[in-house]
């Protein structure tokens, strides 16, 4: 295939004045029509495959015993930019990190990691959490990407966000669980912040800040809900001191060989724009 078949990835997607400013005040937004449906479709497949794959080799290594915990809520799969090259280019897209850079207002933002989330048919809502729990990351300029291969809807288990709850930064250092559900939804319900959840077709995104209260409902369709999220995080962001858990796997495998106090921006990280 010849490689300007996938120049839109190259191609800038024009972020407005007043979407940034919501994204500033809301800590998420809903942005439409960054991909076509066939665009969409091409990587769809390509992902569905690097994913089907993975589980394959993993069954082959005997490896079922490591299991992440959220199979229950959804399948996840990370950095599937490493596992094939065209998915890499999904991943590193220059027209994705710049929506991303121009949300948070920096000029360049690098890969944290990407995730493939799937949630079958009768998968189980996602508890409400905030993301950052998880990330070594001494900023609060980070994002995600999180788009749908498929349209999707509230039903179906697209994102419901508490608007403008990532000015709390963190709010109970609470792991994703049935036990953060019950505290972040006190927590919203108690600080009044409105939820929004969208309708989205495949190759729209909502983007959202680290800090966000998020969750989802189940997937009551009988169609898997696929999605593609990338991380990014603002260029010269440093690695704070891991301070629980799982902040320290994620700074052994997403920063390898970096320490507290360093840049992060190991090989896993590139600059992925201005790049
Ligand atoms: O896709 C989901 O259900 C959860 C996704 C999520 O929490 C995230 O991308 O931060």
């Amino acid at each position: 295939m010849a490689n300007n078949q996938f120049q839109f990835f190259d191609e800038p997607y024009h972020i407005t004045d007043e979407q940034s400013q919501q994204y500033k005040r809301d800590g998420c937004i809903l942005i439409r029509n960054i991909l076509r449906h066939d665009e969409v479709e091409i990587f769809r497949k390509y992902i569905e495959d690097a994913v089907a794959n993975y589980f394959e080799e993993r069954k082959k290594l005997q490896e079922s015993q490591v299991v992440d915990n959220y199979n229950s809520y959804f399948t996840q799969v990370t950095n599937v930019w490493e596992k094939d090259e065209m998915v890499k280019r999904f991943v590193i897209a220059k027209r994705f990190a710049k929506i991303a850079a121009d949300l948070m207002g920096v000029k360049g933002v690098r890969l944290y990691h990407d995730q493939a989330l799937f949630k079958e048919p009768d998968g189980l809502p996602t508890p409400w959490h905030q993301d950052q729990y998880y990330w070594p990351l001494d900023t609060t300029n980070t994002i995600t990407m999180w788009m749908p291969l498929v349209d999707v809807n509230e039903d179906m288990g697209s994102l419901k966000f508490a608007v403008g709850s990532q000015k709390e930064g963190s709010v109970g250092d609470i792991p994703i669980s049935e036990d953060s559900n019950t505290a972040y939804e006190k927590t919203i319900e108690e600080r009044g912040y409105a939820v929004v959840t969208n309708e989205l077709k495949a190759g729209d995104a909502t983007f959202h800040a680290g800090w966000t209260m998020h969750a989802s409902s189940g997937n009551n369709s009988t169609r898997r809900r696929e999605v593609m999220t990338v991380i990014y995080y603002a260029d010269g962001t440093r690695i704070m001191e891991p301070d629980n858990k799982h902040r320290k796997i994620d700074m052994e495998v997403f920063h390898p060989g970096a320490k507290p106090g360093d840049l992060a921006a190991t090989h896993l990280n590139p600059l992925l724009y201005p790049g």
